[in-house]
């Protein structure tokens, strides 16, 4: 049974056995959430970054797949690298936004993982309205079957808090 569990915050600030980084292909770093977790993980992310690239992922990491790397110096054993979707106004595919959260649990199980941090992924630079990219992550995540304990979903302010808060709750 998995417990999903919010909180308002940093998510590079959590205590977890995985952090999931809304990443972009490249796996190289960004802003938002991927910059902070870079900067306080430290380099050893980015090199296993770089390894990645250099081995399973020349090409990068498709939008909607994940895979784990060290967690450098971040108070967790992984993070787990993700790809969201950016939000079009013609039209965004909301298959490959459940997929982050459904892949990044399938790493977590394969990882051991019991306790996982996500961001609101695709929701900063890639602009995904909060309320639809809540509900298709409280929902991805009750239906998929994983061994995680706690799934804590950390959103940066407010507004994105209550937004959770209100899809978690079904209103
Ligand atoms: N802790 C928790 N949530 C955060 C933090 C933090 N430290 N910082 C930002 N957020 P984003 P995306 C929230 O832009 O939309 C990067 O450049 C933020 O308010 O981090 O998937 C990557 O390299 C927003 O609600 O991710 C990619 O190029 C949410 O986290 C691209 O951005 C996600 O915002 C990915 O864009």
């Amino acid at each position: 049974m998995t417990t999903i569990t919010l909180v308002q915050g940093d998510i590079t600030e959590q205590s977890v056995d995985a952090i999931v980084n809304a990443a972009n292909s490249s796996l190289l770093g960004g802003g938002g959430v991927d910059g902070a977790i870079h900067r306080r993980g430290g380099p050893a992310i980015l090199a296993a970054c770089r390894d990645l690239r250099a081995s399973r992922y020349g090409k990068g990491l498709p939008t909607g797949q994940a895979v784990a790397t060290t967690a450098g110096r971040l108070d967790a054993r992984w993070v787990i690298h993700t790809v969201g979707p950016v939000w079009q106004p013609s039209g965004s595919d909301p298959s490959l936004l459940a997929s982050c959260y459904r892949e990044s649990l399938r790493i977590a199980d394969e990882l051991g993982a019991r306790t996982v941090a996500f961001p609101a992924i695709s929701t900063g630079v890639y602009r995904w309205p909060m309320e639809d990219a809540a509900r298709i992550a409280v929902e991805t995540v009750r239906d998929t079957e994983t061994a995680v304990e706690e799934v804590r979903f950390v959103l940066f302010d407010e507004r994105a808090y209550g937004v959770f808060a209100a899809s978690l709750k079904g209103v």
